[in-house]
């Protein structure tokens, strides 16, 4: 990509993300999914990883996505819209890997997780959530082998870039991306965000316009 492919790709997804984005659905179960329309870009991740907040700093809108102090919180598929653009909808996913759930409840969730990512033609990406203090766990590798069979492209973003040194974050860095050369689906670099400071938001705007235009063309 050249400088002048990235300020616009950098502009577009500006301007994606003033528009005025609302919630539009809330999907417990498989059963209960929104009819397909568009393309879809999910949020998954552990709980408490900062998938609520992630999508609070994409929109610019502090209380869009609701963000809790208690993880596990967030047990469904919550759909975010532009009134009127059918063109695209973000989806902040259940987080998984929350140890102190009933582990039926913790199954459902899993299934219900593992089930979209599968399924759902709509969905054009994933954003794998990682905390940049702690890298990448076992339980993030289920989801990566899961994404791997899938058809959906996806890449990692670290999130609360802030809480870390700047080696420390070039450690986690250069960790997850030896990782993901067992994963060829997956997009090889990871990017680096903090939704406390907005590190990073521009980029994955930008990369979002950027899959928006290729598969709207
Ligand atoms: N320092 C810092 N804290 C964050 C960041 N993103 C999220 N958090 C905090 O992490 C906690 C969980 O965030 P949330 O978005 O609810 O995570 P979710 O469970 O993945 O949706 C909250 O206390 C957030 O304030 C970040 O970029 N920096
Ligand atoms: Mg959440």
């Amino acid at each position: 990509m050249n400088d002048k492919t990235d300020e616009r790709l950098t502009e577009a997804g500006r301007k994606l993300f003033t528009r005025d984005w609302q919630f539009i659905w809330a999907s417990p179960s498989i059963e209960t999914l929104p009819p397909m329309d568009g393309l879809e870009i999910a949020f998954a991740g552990r709980s408490n990883v900062g998938k609520s907040s992630l999508i609070n700093a994409l929109t610019g809108r502090n209380a869009l996505a609701r963000t809790s102090h208690t993880p596990g919180r967030t047990q469904e598929l919550i759909f975010f819209e532009v009134p009127g653009k059918k063109d695209l909808r973000l989806v902040d996913m259940p987080g998984y890997g929350y140890a102190k759930a009933p582990k039926s409840q913790v199954a459902s969730w899993t299934e219900l997780i593992h089930t979209f990512l599968l399924g759902r033609a709509s969905l054009a990406r994933v954003y794998v959530l990682i905390d940049a203090r702690h890298g990448l766990k076992e339980v993030d590798q289920e989801i990566l082998k899961t994404l791997d069979r899938s058809a959906v492209s996806y890449q990692i973003v670290l999130t609360k870039a802030d809480q870390v040194k700047a080696s420390e974050l070039q450690a986690c860095i250069a960790e997850t991306e030896a990782a993901l050369a067992k994963h060829p689906a997956a997009f090889p670099n990871v990017l680096a965000t903090s939704s406390r400071s907005s590190t990073g938001m521009a980029e994955l705007r930008a990369a979002i316009a950027k899959l928006l235009e290729e598969r709207s063309s």
